[in-house]
């Protein structure tokens, strides 16, 4: 037990019950602990818990929905209607958004959220997370699709909670990144990583290499000089990670450094990226950001782009400031056509591109 540990309640009257609509959103932050907790007893549970395995239905994404996915999906809308605190929900397991409707309180945010992200993980027991976003909801009015294909910029509050060998939850309210960590004895969420910074510096990149034939070629390139280490242009040695669970990359991350590259690929072409804009890469994107971190499609800052699709994808680049920059820098060559297109020692010492 924790004790003189700050709690997330009272990290939240310090913090954000006094600004402007404060109260409200401290109060929606602290539901949304609530939703984690119930998820987080879920998965605890594995078979046990008769959450792991797949339903017989898909989700909107034509995925195969596991039943965590549709049960932590479930906590946050009854967490979220029950609240009177949010006018609408949109969820990647739901085809479209979800008013809150009477006989049921409206409340002044919309939440968008990723219930179980990394649910291909369950069955393995790797790390899985919830994420979510926080609108203001429009005033005295049932929100329509508009309110939701908002900028990340317009975010009020977004966060993820990593359900691992401890269960975290790291949020932001535009005054930082801050973690807690959930003491399971007396189920209170303490704050265990205050303002969180990302070292502007790595040696560590997360991006599944399987789609290395379908990558644009400033990221062949950037990928192809971290593979050539000591022996390339980046002089030194850079090591690689992939869990194929974003909240697990994204808080490693926020921990230790790091870049994360799911980039816009010709794998299918009508999904230039595979993350979603608005439940996956604007939140995270936030945390990151207010983490002193960087994050792009590689041609334009992710919380920059207006949506226009509620489960519309994008690319995303994250991390490490050093490292997205030098990504960003090698798009911007590559689309002014300067650049070498790959660097990798194979083609130096054969000089097949040299100049
Ligand atoms: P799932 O929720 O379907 O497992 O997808 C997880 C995810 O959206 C993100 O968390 C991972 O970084 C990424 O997909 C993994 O994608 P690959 O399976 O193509 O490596």
């Amino acid at each position: 037990m924790h004790l003189g540990r700050k709690t997330l309640s009272k990290y939240l009257i310090e913090n954000v019950s006094g600004s402007k609509d404060g109260a409200d959103l401290a109060a929606l932050l602290v539901d949304v602990a609530a939703a984690v907790k119930a998820i987080s007893a879920l998965s605890s549970k594995g078979a046990l818990g008769g959450a792991t395995g797949s339903m017989d239905t898909t989700n909107v994404q034509g995925e195969t929905q596991k039943k965590l996915d549709v049960l932590s999906n479930t906590a946050f809308v009854n967490t979220f209607e029950l609240g009177g605190l949010v006018a609408g929900v949109a969820s990647e397991e739901m085809d479209d958004p979800f008013p809150v409707r009477a006989p049921h309180k409206r409340g002044p945010f919309l939440a968008i959220f990723d219930p179980l992200d990394g649910s291909s993980n369950i069955d393995g027991n790797v790390s899985v997370g919830s994420i979510f976003s926080i609108l203001r909801a429009p005033d005295g009015k049932e929100p329509e699709m508009q309110d939701y294909l908002k900028p990340g910029t317009e975010q009020v509050a977004a966060g993820y909670a990593l359900y691992g060998p401890a269960t975290l939850l790291v949020i932001t309210v535009g005054k930082g990144t801050h973690g807690f960590t959930l003491d399971r004895e007396v189920g209170n969420f303490i704050l265990t990583h205050p303002d969180i910074q990302i070292p502007a510096d790595t040696n560590e990149f997360a991006i599944n290499t399987s789609n290395e034939r379908f990558w644009e070629p400033p990221v062949i390139r950037y990928i192809s000089e971290c593979k050539a280490g000591k022996t390339g242009v980046r002089e030194r040695d850079f090591n690689m990670r992939w869990i194929a669970s974003m909240v697990a990359e994204v808080h490693r991350i926020l921990i230790r450094g790091g870049i994360f590259l799911y980039p816009k690929d010709t794998k299918e072409p009508l999904k230039p990226g595979r993350l979603r804009l608005l439940y996956e890469a604007n939140p995270m994107s936030m945390i990151v950001e207010q983490a002193g971190g960087l994050s792009s499609t590689g041609r334009e800052r992710i919380m920059e782009v207006v949506p226009t699709q509620i489960h519309q994808r994008i690319a995303v680049i994250l991390g490490s400031s050093h490292e997205v920059a030098r990504v960003i820098q090698y798009h911007q060559e590559h689309d002014e056509g300067k650049g070498e297109p790959f660097s990798s020692p194979l083609f130096s010492e054969r000089g097949l591109f040299r100049a």
